[in-house]
């Protein structure tokens, strides 16, 4: 089986403005036209205000960018559109390049990537949007089903592999995830596998706290392949905003997450979500989730974001 290729290039930038068309439609539509018509009235700090504080950038980004565009103004004019978006262009910048990557440390295949998040942000598809494109490089990927929680997650996980020309492995619902995970481990060891990529549940069927359950899985894949897990990825939903990113903090001891995954942009208006994820978290987003197929997650890219959210020709 040949997987398809990950998108590339213009594909790529097209998925994103088009993931990201509501946020910049709602921003662009508000204040586009007003700094553009020069139609402007009096206090045009209001008006910047709310159109960003819709796109839900947050507060202090918000502020962050009121204050720039009104340092740049000259004198009593109101400022250009050009202004006024090449400040929050450069103000939005500054925060989502803030935090470079650590370098990564030496490790052997196979590389573990373990998804984890509240439920419904999008774990299982982000495993399987992942194992794509392991595969579209060419390497062997073995995706695990350690959300035994939900009936269906197995299921839903496995099609995707079938999709993705990925092993799967899985077991009955309700088994112990970490015995999934442990048998994962040495099917993706034994196949030569390149990449492991676990889907985690957000809810679980026993009493066990959920963060012990992630603690104890990152321990039995951590003892059968060193230093795993690799990567922890935290998924988080742009849709429900402000309370996923409350709810995602406690994830970030108990699993050691080193990269961030928004999801769902497609779906809403407040994109700006992402940026305020990033600052408040403090953790560099990693891939960015713009719709359901396959192909639809992302690397992030600061500028190519910041090109979907304001246009430099808008
Ligand atoms: N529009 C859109 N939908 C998405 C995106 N990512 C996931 N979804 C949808 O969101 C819903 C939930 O996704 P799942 O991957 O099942 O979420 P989960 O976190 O695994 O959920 P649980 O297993 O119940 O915890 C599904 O209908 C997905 O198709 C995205 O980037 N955009
Ligand atoms: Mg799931």
């Amino acid at each position: 089986m040949t997987a398809p290729e990950p998108p590339k290039g213009a594909g790529r930038i097209e998925r994103l403005r088009q993931g990201l068309r509501r946020t910049r439609e709602g921003i662009l539509g508000r204040l586009g036209s007003l700094f553009r018509s020069g139609a402007i009235v009096g206090d045009w700090r209001g008006d910047l205000e709310s159109a960003l504080l819709q796109a839900d950038l947050g507060p202090k980004t918000t502020d962050r960018i009121v204050e720039a565009v009104a340092a740049g103004a000259k004198g009593a004019a109101p400022p250009s559109w050009d202004g006024v978006r090449d400040t929050a262009r450069s103000v939005l910048r500054d925060i989502l390049s803030a935090r470079p990557q650590a370098p990564a440390a030496s490790w052997q295949p196979p590389r573990v990537i373990l998804v984890v998040g509240v439920n419904g942000g999008g774990k299982t598809t982000t495993a399987g949007k992942l194992a794509r494109r392991i595969r579209g490089e060419g390497k062997r990927v073995v995706l695990c089903a350690a959300d035994t929680f939900r009936a269906g997650a197995g299921e839903q996980l496995r099609q995707w592999a079938e999709r993705a020309g990925a092993e799967f492995v899985g077991h009955r619902p309700g088994a112990d995830p970490s015995a999934v995970v442990y048998d994962a481990a040495a099917a993706a060891l034994a196949r030569g596998a390149d990449a492991l990529v676990v889907d985690t549940a957000g809810r679980l069927h026993t009493q066990d706290p959920l963060m012990r359950e992630l603690e104890k899985i990152v321990r039995v894949v951590g003892r059968r392949i060193a230093g795993a897990p690799h990567d922890v990825l935290l998924v988080l939903d742009a849709t429900t905003g402000q309370n996923g990113v409350s709810q995602a903090r406690q994830f970030l001891d108990a699993a050691h997450v080193n990269g961030l995954v928004v999801t769902k942009l497609d779906g809403t208006a407040k994109g700006g979500v992402a940026v305020r994820i990033v600052q408040e978290l403090g953790i560099p987003l990693r891939y960015i989730g713009v719709g359901e197929g396959p192909d639809d997650l992302l690397d992030f890219d600061p500028d190519e974001f910041l090109e979907g959210l304001l246009p430099s020709a808008a």
